[in-house]
């Protein structure tokens, strides 16, 4: 309900004609999901100053700072959290991430309306994600086919079977396993390793949350995942950058 008022708020300050004329609307944009395909090394790499189960992870260091940390690690694409009220983030971190960074960038938002995918792209994103557990199957496919005409990746995620048969679609690029557990917060890769027999081999796979060493990424390597989405390990450090060499 917050976030139906705040994308009202947002429409009627800043109507969608306006979001078009966005300079970075006419940008060529970046495939994550190709990226992720032909990388060894798999990682999207978060930007993230607090959330809901840690409360504060990083105030000090520059979103232009984790940026330019991450691309100089190799990393293949960087999630920018947008949410204000839980996790500290804003558009003005996405931008700020594309004017310092030549990666794929994945708008990490609780997205429940076309208006937030255009003002993805007009702020320089490359992928949205959509998350199958606030969404019913119509939506998933409505905007999902919006983001295609955009040239936006779409990173679906899901945290068990009944929401994965609820959103399997071609238009779809990326499936994500939240290892997380929404009401709880634990998190627990064994999420990730059951489900991802049952995700069909033409999405790219990737793994999220709670992965904290290399040995879970060969491990989830091993279940086929191609990508990882990492916030919390790398930004707890004062360099996320060079957390994210190792
Ligand atoms: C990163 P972690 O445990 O490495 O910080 O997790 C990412 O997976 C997590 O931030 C996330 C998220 C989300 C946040 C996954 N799905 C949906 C907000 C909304």
């Amino acid at each position: 309900a917050d976030k139906r008022q705040e994308v009202a708020l947002k429409k009627a300050l800043i109507p969608v004609s306006q979001l078009e004329q966005s300079v970075l609307f006419e940008r060529n944009t970046i495939s994550l999901s190709k990226r992720l395909k032909n990388s060894h090394s798999g990682i999207i790499a978060e930007h993230k100053r607090r959330s809901p189960s840690k409360s504060v992870i990083n105030n000090s260091l520059s979103v232009q700072a984790v940026a330019k940390g991450y691309e100089n690690a190799g990393v293949c694409g960087i999630s920018v959290l947008t949410d204000g009220r839980y996790f500290g983030g804003s558009l003005d971190d996405l931008i700020l991430a594309r004017a310092n960074c030549n990666l794929p960038l994945l708008r990490k938002e609780f997205i429940i309306d076309a208006y937030q995918i255009l003002e993805a792209k007009a702020y320089g994103a490359d992928a949205i994600l959509l998350i199958a557990a606030i969404l019913t199957r119509d939506e998933i496919k409505q905007f999902s086919k919006l983001s295609k005409q955009l040239n936006l990746d779409v990173l679906l995620e899901v945290h068990n079977e009944e929401e994965l048969n609820k959103s399997i679609m071609p238009s779809l690029d990326m499936l994500g396993v939240n290892n997380r557990n929404l009401k709880t917060f634990e998190v627990n890769l064994e999420t990730s390793k059951n489900l991802s027999a049952q995700i069909p081999n033409d999405f790219v796979k990737v793994s999220e949350s709670g992965i904290s060493s290399i040995k879970a990424i060969q491990t989830l390597k091993s279940y086929d995942f191609k990508g990882f989405l990492i916030g919390e390990n790398f930004m707890k450090t004062d360099n996320p950058g060079n957390s994210a060499a190792q």
